[in-house]
């Protein structure tokens, strides 16, 4: 059978084609008439397919470390919630959720704790994630309403992405706009963002301003398009206002030249971005993290859209300030309401008449009228004791909250956790009280709305796993439990999705953007049919709306949009004598935030396959630091240990962490351990791209390879360890700052007694092996620092049904364990190396067709394509030297 569902990763929200036949296989592929990707995957949808086994999954709910059947453990949950409510009133209660809801799951929590618990403590990682853009757009524009579409950036004559990796993290999106500059060599790329990333190849200008400094540069581009008068006067006088206080703000800055300080980039640089500007009237700034992640994040974004407003360039083909999301249902949770500071469907607690318009609506009897608390503040409240009992859903908040080790301590010190994930084993399931099994992407059926307001359904194809259910059926059990039946009767997604569409209209007489009440009349096979669309969708425009704004009236109460004078302020984490270090965070191409689903597709983990630090190579040779060593960062907060990896892109004393590692693959890979809790004071936005620390050798005096065939039970009790998924085993990375007394005794008491093992103390040598009926369970080797273990032949001895004598003999000599590896894998299809790529250049290969041709890497999904350019420029420059 042929089915069409959505890509559960990134806000791009490409659409799939799933082949699924009768035994439960699937085969996917890129939609080729979805518009968001025609056709297209990026690595991590090519391998969905690889990430949907049983293995690792939340079977069955569980109360207190026991397993309970759902009756019970609704039970359980209703109780729980009830007592605290009675005890100490709703406020007491909250909910954390997650733009990877669905939006017929959003709607249904942010219901029942607004209008029925009577607390507007919902809220969502989204605050983590695109809240500084949701309240830029809402002060400028009147409403959260990304105003582009996709086309737009392939209409435009300049694209500006402003703290994006787009390669990287809408790589589908990327490639859309790769092809659109390859037809179109007018096309003029500037990338802004403190670090050169795989971006920055398609760039014709790359701006690496100082981090934190996006609003002098915006600031400066204003001024520089007034006084060179290339502003849209009629636009600004007819659709805008507040020019006049904006404009002074601007000029008290350019007075004294603080684009060029503050930025720390050299003036013709920036006068070549000005001028391009300036000379292009189709004009797209897509932004993201590097804009919103910062506690200044509000202004960035109106730094941002006042240079739009002043030049017209809004609700045009090809131009717009363009916000993109990051979750596949960002956007959902937006249209819901499911930030603590919103109510529901574009309606807020600031106006009495809408929060009268939504009780009525929901026959609410317990409306909240006040708005709830934000992420931060929120586990705040729980650290204090005033929130007691938190439903946390879809989201994994002991890694991706700023000082992750006190939302875990928070957290564990909170009366009732209830946690409900597909996943057993995280971060923040090992608090949890109350474990409930969801749903995961194949299994479950509703809709999701991408960066471009494009809803999509994501359909089920599979049957749950084990017991799991969906999200809004959990939440609908619960009401009922609480006593809210009737309003919490639902039977389908589709009955769900037609209350939120008509809420969408309700009263909503053309006040409200968000309208898609034309929607609201639905019925099953319709809903199942659903093509995707993008809001709003209404009686006057059923087919959606592609554009907003292209008449120039915008959702404020006289129509006209507003510029917003904003002056630059420096990242409230400022570096000191003890934490000299800025510490820079964002995402690597092919994991997915804590790596609970992209680490299930071993291919995916090669890439990257440790925590690291990257590091500018002149700071490390002054830091005597070598590349490959461990390194420690610490300070106040928290620890953070990985693997020293020198990127020239860097500006000097910056550093970069990945935001993925966690507790189940490492000991101490949190980066979030490391950023204090400091907020946007607008958006309640954490400032997760501007830590400090201080930055500390490791001071390795043993490393490791432990292969087995599961991962450990219990974390090996050393000083660092990393664990990689193999395709049959499982990799631990070991070292240790103090010498191993006794290599034997550790074995034994970690591993159990070997089967084959071989010891040199003298030379500090030591290898063992578990094997049992002829197949191999765990290698142990430790190594010294010149020796290089091939993970790929030992993964394969974990394959092999018995073991013969010769290949024991190898696993212990180690010869062939140390093959030389093929280097950190760059096209993740074809697992293809950095090593072998580099040799195929040296050896005259000159273009991406040709490594492609040779090698076959970069020819399946394209996510690599950025990085082999990067080779490839690389061995240029060193056969011209
Ligand atoms: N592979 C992959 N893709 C993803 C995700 C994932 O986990 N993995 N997650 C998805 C989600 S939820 C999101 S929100 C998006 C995020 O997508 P992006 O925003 O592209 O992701 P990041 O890597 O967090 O940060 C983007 C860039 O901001 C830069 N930056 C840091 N400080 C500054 C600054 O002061 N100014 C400027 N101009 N730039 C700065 C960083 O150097 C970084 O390159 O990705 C989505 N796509
Ligand atoms: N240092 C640092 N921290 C960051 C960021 C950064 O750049 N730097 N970025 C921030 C951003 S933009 C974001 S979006 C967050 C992301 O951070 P998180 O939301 O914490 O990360 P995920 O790993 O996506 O967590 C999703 C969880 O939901 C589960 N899940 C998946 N599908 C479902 C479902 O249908 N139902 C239920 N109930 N559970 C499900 C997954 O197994 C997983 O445990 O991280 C933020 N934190
Ligand atoms: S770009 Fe990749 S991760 Fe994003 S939706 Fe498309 S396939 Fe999924
Ligand atoms: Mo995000």
């Amino acid at each position: 059978m042929t089915m069409k569902t959505t890509c559960p990763y990134c806000g791009v929200g490409c659409g799939l084609t799933v082949e699924t036949d009768k035994v439960g296989g699937l085969s996917l592929s890129g939609d080729t008439e979805h518009p968001a990707n025609f056709g297209r995957l990026c690595v991590k949808g090519s391998a969905l397919g690889q990430t949907l086994g049983e293995a690792g999954r939340l079977h069955y709910p569980q109360v207190d470390g026991q397993r309970q059947s759902w009756q019970q453990a609704l039970d359980q949950v209703s109780e729980r919630l009830q007592r605290t409510i009675l005890e100490h009133g709703p406020d007491s209660v909250a909910f954390y959720l997650s733009g990877q809801l669905l939006t017929e799951d959003y709607y249904v929590a942010n219901k029942l704790m607004k209008g029925f618990i009577g607390s507007a403590n919902v809220d969502t990682n989204s605050r983590l994630c695109m809240s500084s853009a949701v309240a830029g757009y809402k002060r400028a524009l009147g409403a959260d309403a990304v105003p582009c579409n996709y086309e737009d950036i392939e209409l435009a004559d300049l694209v500006v992405l402003v703290g994006s990796n787009a390669a990287w993290n809408h790589p589908v999106l990327f490639q859309r706009l790769s092809r659109a500059k390859a037809n179109r060599p007018e096309m003029k790329v500037v990338v802004i963002d403190p670090r050169r990333t795989a971006t920055s190849e398609l760039a014709d200008l790359q701006l690496s301003l100082r981090p934190g400094s996006d609003i002098s540069l915006f600031n400066g581009l204003f001024d520089y398009l007034v006084e060179q008068g290339e502003i849209d006067s009629d636009f600004v006088q007819q659709h805008t206002e507040g020019f006049e206080a904006a404009w002074a703000q601007v000029r008290n800055q350019a007075r004294q030249n603080r684009a060029e300080s503050d930025c720390d980039l050299d003036s013709a640089e920036l006068k070549q971005f000005y001028q391009w500007f300036a000379d292009s009237p189709k004009t797209v700034t897509l932004f993201s993290q590097g804009v919103n992640q910062s506690s200044h994040g509000v202004d960035n974004a109106n730094a941002i859209i006042n240079c739009h407003l002043l030049t017209g360039r809004i609700g045009k083909p090809g131009a717009g300030p363009f916000s993109i999301t990051g979750q596949p249902n960002a956007m959902g949770g937006r249209e819901v309401g499911g930030l603590a500071n919103q109510l529901a469907a574009h309606m807020g607690f600031d106006r009495a008449d809408q929060i009268n318009t939504v009780a009525r609506f929901w026959k609410a009897p317990n409306i909240a009228t006040q708005p709830g608390l934000m992420a931060v503040p929120l586990i705040e409240a729980i650290e204090r004791g005033q929130v007691k009992a938190i439903w946390i859903m879809g989201t994994n908040p002991v890694v991706s909250l700023p000082d992750s080790d006190r939302v875990a301590r928070a957290l564990a010190g909170c009366e009732t956790v209830i946690v409900s994930d597909c996943v057993a084993d995280t971060d923040t399931s090992r608090t949890a009280d109350i474990l409930l099994p969801a749903l995961g992407w194949s299994e479950k059926d509703g809709t999701v709305t991408n960066s471009e307001r494009r809803i999509s359904r994501q359909r089920g194809l599979l049957p749950p796993c084990g017991e799991a259910k969906p999200d809004w059926w959990i939440l609908s059990q619960v009401a009922q439990r609480l006593g809210y039946g009737k309003a919490f009767a639902y039977q389908s997604p589709v009955e769900i999705f037609r209350e939120h569409a008509a809420l969408s209209g309700f009263e909503n007489r053309g006040e409200r953007i968000f309208d898609i009440s034309a929607l609201a009349q639905l019925d099953q096979q319709q809903y199942d049919a659903l093509q995707p669309i993008q809001w709003p969708v209404t009686a006057a425009c059923p087919e959606g709306t592609p554009r907003l704004f292209a008449d120039g009236r915008f959702v404020t109460p006289n129509g006209k949009a507003r510029m917003l004078a904003v002056s630059p302020s420096k990242p409230k984490q400022q570096p000191d004598k003890q934490h000299p270090w800025i510490i820079n965070s964002g995402r690597i191409r092919d994991q997915w935030h804590t790596m609970t689903r992209t680490a299930l597709a071993a291919p995916l983990f090669q890439h990257r396959q440790e925590p690291f630090i990257e590091i500018h190579p002149d700071d490390a040779k002054q830091q005597q630091l070598a590349e490959g060593a461990l390194a420690r960062l610490h300070n106040a907060q928290g620890r953070f240990v990985g693997r020293l990896r020198f990127d020239e892109g860097l500006r000097r004393g910056n550093l970069f962490v990945p935001m993925h590692w966690n507790q189940q693959f490492c000991s101490q890979g949190r980066s979030g351990a490391l950023m204090a809790p400091v907020t946007d004071p607008l958006s309640g936005q954490p400032e997760s791209k501007h830590g400090v620390a201080a930055l500390q050798p490791f001071e390795q005096r043993w490393q490791a390879c432990l292969f087995v065939r599961e991962p450990l039970e219990t974390e090996p009790e050393v000083d660092y360890w990393a664990r990689t998924p193999l395709v049959h085993s499982q990799l631990y990375r070991l070292a240790g700052e103090q010498a191993m007394a006794d290599w034997p005794r550790w074995c034994r008491q970690a591993m159990g007694q070997p089967t084959l093992w071989l010891a040199d103390a003298q030379q500090g040598q030591f290898r063992a092996a578990g094997i049992q009926q002829g197949q191999l369970q765990w290698l142990l080797l430790v190594i010294d620092s010149e020796q290089r273990i091939d993970p790929d032949w030992v993964d394969q001895m974990f394959a092999l049904a018995s073991l013969d004598r010769q290949q024991r003999r190898r696993l212990l000599s180690g010869r062939d364990c140390q093959a030389e590896p093929k280097g950190a894998v760059v096209c993740s299809c074809f697992q293809v190396g950095q090593r072998q790529i580099e040799a195929a250049v040296s050896a005259g290969a000159d273009s991406v067709e040709q490594l492609g041709h040779e090698l076959r890497c970069g020819t399946n999904c394209g996510s690599c394509v950025p990085e082999l350019q990067q080779l490839l420029e690389v061995g240029a420059l060193s056969r011209s030297a």
